[in-house]
């Protein structure tokens, strides 16, 4: 429980961070978007995962302000690209099923540009499939108003839960991302290629692009690229770094 009380002080100081790892356009070989990730350096434990720290959020209800701390930081981070002159660039920040579920969400989102002086364009939103299941209805009705207001959105893990390819019908959404655990071995088992081919194909027909995410080795690039994946992501292009230090490596013209 001190942990939550932890938490409430990071937010108000500098503790918690985002990190922002690139995602790299597989034919322009540009960088698309960064996906933004929550660190926190804690005064005593050190660096705490937000696996650690998400679900614990999520149970005291303190996912909404982080969450909306998130999504300011996030605006923050787009300026500091534009001001760079990375202008396409966007940021993306990952959801929380409970704060997807929110009558308020979009509205949220909304206020976070607003408040920032941005365009809908420069953000991105990352859900897991999961979330998707509870309400599709409602589900879909938020996600046409984020596209109206020109966010992108991607499933993310996708694979891992239990919807099927076929949920993604009628689902405004533009991306999904192939899951680390599908990539990790994908050059050396025959399943997990098979899968991850089975999700491109199935993807691009329904008109969706392909992101794929934990890449680590040029075979599972190449693999992917082979196979028409369209985005890529992973330590082999580059980690999450800190919005400087991303912005000095892609103003180096990578
Ligand atoms: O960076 P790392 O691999 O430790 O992230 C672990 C998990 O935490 C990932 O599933 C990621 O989606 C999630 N995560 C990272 N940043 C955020 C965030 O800002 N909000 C939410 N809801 N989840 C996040
Ligand atoms: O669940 P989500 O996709 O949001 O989580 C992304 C997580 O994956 C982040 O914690 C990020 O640090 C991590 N990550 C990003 N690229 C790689 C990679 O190439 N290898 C591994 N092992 N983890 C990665
Ligand atoms: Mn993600
Ligand atoms: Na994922």
């Amino acid at each position: 429980l001190a942990l939550r009380n932890d938490l409430q002080q990071a937010m108000d100081t500098e503790a918690l961070e985002l990190h922002y790892q690139p995602i790299v356009d597989g034919h322009t070989c540009r960088v698309v978007s960064v996906e933004s990730l929550l660190r926190w350096r804690h005064p005593e434990r050190g660096l705490i995962q937000p696996s650690q720290f998400i679900p614990l959020a999520e149970e005291t209800g303190q996912i909404i302000r982080l969450t909306e701390w998130a999504l300011a930081t996030a605006c923050q981070a787009s300026h500091a690209l534009r001001k760079h002159g990375l202008l396409d660039v966007r940021v993306v920040v990952n959801i929380s099923p409970l704060y997807f579920q929110r009558a308020d969400f979009v509205q949220s989102i909304r206020r976070a540009l607003q408040e920032a002086g941005l365009p809908g364009t420069a953000l991105e939103i990352e859900i897991t499939e999961s979330l998707l299941l509870a309400n599709k209805e409602e589900a879909v009705t938020k996600l046409a108003e984020l596209r109206e207001l020109g966010l992108y959105t991607s499933i993310d893990d996708f694979g891992t839960g239990y919807s099927s390819l076929n949920y993604l019908k009628n689902l405004p959404v533009d991306k999904i991302k192939i899951d680390r655990s599908f990539v990790t071995d994908i050059v050396t088992d025959a399943a997990d290629a098979a899968i991850s081919q089975g999700i491109i194909s199935m993807a691009h027909h329904l008109g969706l692009k392909v992101v794929a995410e934990g890449i680590e080795t040029e075979a599972q690039l190449a693999f992917l690229k082979r196979n028409h994946c369209d985005e890529f992501q992973g330590y082999l292009l580059a980690r999450p770094a800190p919005m400087e230090a991303l912005i000095a490596s892609l103003s180096a013209g990578n």
